[in-house]
């Protein structure tokens, strides 16, 4: 399998977690997202929301979403389990993913950013200022949805809540969030870097990082 992906890229980082959690085997496509590679024609050919990761399969099937991707990994190899079966907890874990998949992240991206500044002049400190009102006000969400008992946000071990977990605070503290303020999730993140699997999937891992080790 290949994986196009951006060292940086949180959503890349939750991929190559989970496909490390299950021991599999595949090779990274490095995609410089800053460079513009992700709008080159043959890129959007591959995936037409210009964005990674993109997931290439055997046969050359291609797979874009970092959450449908994930779910496709856990139907097909299913240990460890990323996505809890029992239906309580499955909501629970998705919830938390979504918090972070679908209101922080989007609203986030490099291509918002991009019309931010491109469109109405917004300076780099205030584009800043706008990332890190959304990672606070979806992390104070998450803070309260994560269980106070457990090493992980629903149990012993990480799951795909964990995954965007911890992928997410990677980038808050590239953007200079104050982490002091959530501490539950800051444990969890703490906890997801003890498994080789997460440190390996981590950017500063990446053969693309760039200027950081
Ligand atoms: N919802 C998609 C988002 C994919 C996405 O947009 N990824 C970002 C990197 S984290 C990207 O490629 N951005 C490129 C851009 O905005 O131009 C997913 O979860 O896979």
């Amino acid at each position: 399998m290949k994986l196009h992906s951006y060292w940086q890229s949180t959503t890349s980082y939750r991929v190559r977690a989970a496909m490390n959690l299950k021991g599999l085997s595949y090779d990274i496509v490095a995609v410089d997202l800053l460079a513009g590679a992700q709008n080159t024609p043959e890129f959007l050919a591959h995936n037409p929301s210009a964005g990674v990761p993109t997931l290439e399969l055997g046969d050359g099937t291609v797979l874009v979403q970092s959450l449908a991707i994930i779910e496709y990994l856990d139907a097909i190899w299913p240990e460890p389990r990323l996505i809890p079966r029992d239906p309580l907890e499955q909501a629970r874990a998705m919830a938390i993913a979504y918090t972070v998949a679908l209101d922080i992240h989007p609203v986030n991206n490099l291509r918002v950013m991009a019309q931010l500044e491109s469109r109405f002049n917004t300076r780099p400190d205030q584009c800043q200022a706008w990332m890190i009102h959304w990672m606070c006000q979806g992390f104070a969400t998450i803070e309260q949805m994560v269980s106070d008992t457990t090493e992980f946000a629903g149990g012993a071990a990480p799951n795909i809540a964990d995954l965007c977990i911890v992928a997410q605070i990677y980038n808050a503290q590239r953007w200079g969030v104050d982490m002091a303020l959530f501490p539950k999730i800051t444990r969890i993140a703490e906890n997801c870097l003890a498994w080789p699997q997460i440190v390996a999937a981590h950017p500063h891992k990446q053969q693309d990082a760039k200027g950081a080790k």
